[in-house]
């Protein structure tokens, strides 16, 4: 796997262990070491390189993060999706070194990753980076669910900053949920010439219209002329039924003062004129009584003065689903979580592998989404094809041939799915995680069979 290749471990012979293991996992990624490893030589290289006390995950996936931030032509808009997900090893975990993870229950780690997205092709790029993050008990808080919430939030400016800036003339946007509505965030994002599209978490923040008047940022809203109405279906809830919300546009340009209480690195970086940006929101009218209103309200530092702008603006937040997506690929699929390696480096190490992976399955079913009619042989290794083809024909001289040269991605990914185990009946949709990462696996044991045989007889 030519992810790897360049990886600086400082070390030629254990750079190519890492691909020869990265290779593995790919062939069974839902396995556990022993059956990932086809030799038990291999399997000791494998648990050898997971031990080696000099890699670290940010070695082992550096090179994907550089290749990732390369792209974007002048003219280009990349989405920089950034979320945190929960890898949980549950509290009976023996590793050392994990933290408490959910409501303090589990043992595990955070990984916060940030996924590289083209809005228009919607073809995932890569990871433009990623942090391990351990939360940390406070010495002598009662409660032990009770966290220190600044030094999580903290994580958001961290990775803006690992990032960097984009290549000249392109645009990166940072997509965020509330999580990343922080003073410093703006700021660090601001410096490295990025964009960004955050959620907003506070409506009684206080900012500045431009009549230079201070307000909160739902007075300044309210003071807004509505600029457009649409509608949206919101499903049950546990509580309620499902409705169709009426929504309001608004939207209006904005200052962001500094913080009355701000750290050392605000004082020394944040600009000392307020932050311009600006102000997008979708909101509810008359909401139910028992039921929560629906309101995006969304901060941006892109000028929006049209209602196309906004429009793209709640287009661009919406693609964040993306970055969900990936941490079920990543969750689901490899079952990080039921690995079983005896400390946390170790834990890092081997999802720091299957970040990567994952992002490979990830673009594999995005091309088969997006260009159904695609022929596969173009993305497809025609090896890949034409085997998949001998093996799921149906005997019966009635049954529908199924043509290598003529199959298309969607038909494909189908196959795939029903080498994986999946029914393919209308009732079924699409395959999960689980099933399209056995396909894959299946057909690789399979090539390497018949790679066995040819050698052995021909
Ligand atoms: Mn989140």
């Amino acid at each position: 796997m030519m992810e790897f290749s360049p990886c600086e471990l400082g070390d030629v012979r254990r750079t190519k262990r890492l691909v020869k293991a990265a290779a593995q996992v790919l062939v069974r990624p839902d396995g556990t070491t022993p059956e990932q490893a086809e030799s038990w030589g291999d399997c000791k290289a494998l648990y050898r390189l997971m031990d080696c006390d000099d890699i670290s995950f940010q070695a082992i996936t550096s090179p994907h993060y550089e290749r990732t931030r390369q792209s974007g032509d002048a003219g280009s808009v990349r989405l920089i999706l950034n979320d945190t997900t929960e890898i949980d090893y549950d509290s009976k975990r023996r590793a050392r070194g994990l933290g408490p993870v959910g409501r303090n229950t589990g043992r595990g780690f955070f990984l916060h990753s940030a996924l590289m997205r083209d809005p228009v092709t919607k073809q995932v790029i890569g990871l433009a980076g990623q942090e391990v993050q351990y939360r940390t008990k406070k010495k002598g808080a009662k409660n032990s669910r009770r966290r220190d919430p600044h030094r999580e939030q903290a994580v958001w400016g961290r990775l803006i900053d690992q990032i960097g800036s984009p290549p000249p003339g392109a645009t990166w946007l940072h997509v965020c949920d509330r999580g990343a509505d922080d003073y410093e965030v703006f700021c660090r994002a601001y410096r490295q010439r990025c964009g960004w599209i955050v959620r907003a978490c506070r409506l009684n923040r206080q900012v500045i219209s431009p009549s230079g008047d201070r307000m909160t940022l739902k007075e300044h809203l309210t003071a807004q002329p509505v600029r457009g109405r649409q509608s949206l279906e919101v499903a049950a809830t546990l509580k309620r039924s499902a409705r169709t919300a009426q929504l309001e546009l608004r939207f209006a340009p904005l200052a962001l003062p500094r913080p009355r209480v701000i750290n050392a690195w605000i004082r020394k970086h944040a600009p000392s004129e307020p932050l311009a940006m600006w102000v997008v929101e979708l909101a509810e009218i008359d909401p139910p009584n028992d039921a929560e209103q629906v309101r995006r309200t969304l901060l941006t530092s892109q000028p929006v003065e049209t209602v196309e702008q906004a429009q793209q603006i709640i287009d661009y937040y919406a693609q964040r689903w993306a970055i969900e997506e990936y941490h079920k690929a990543l969750k689901t699929g490899c079952q990080v979580e039921s690995r079983y390696y005896e400390t946390a480096e170790r834990l890092e190490r081997i999802t720091g592998l299957l970040a990567i992976v994952a992002v490979q399955l990830l673009r594999l079913r995005h091309l088969a989404d997006e260009h159904p009619d695609h022929p596969a042989i173009e993305v497809v290794p025609a090896q890949w094809i034409k085997t998949i083809t001998k093996v799921r024909q149906r005997p019966s001289p009635r049954a529908p041939k199924i043509n290598a040269t003529t199959m298309t991605l969607e038909e494909f990914d189908k196959h795939l799915g029903g080498l994986g185990g999946h029914l393919g009946r209308k009732c079924d949709g699409r395959p999960g995680w689980q099933t399209l990462w056995r396909g894959p696996e299946k057909l690789l044991l399979i090539l390497r069979g018949c790679e066995i045989l040819r050698t052995k007889c021909g």
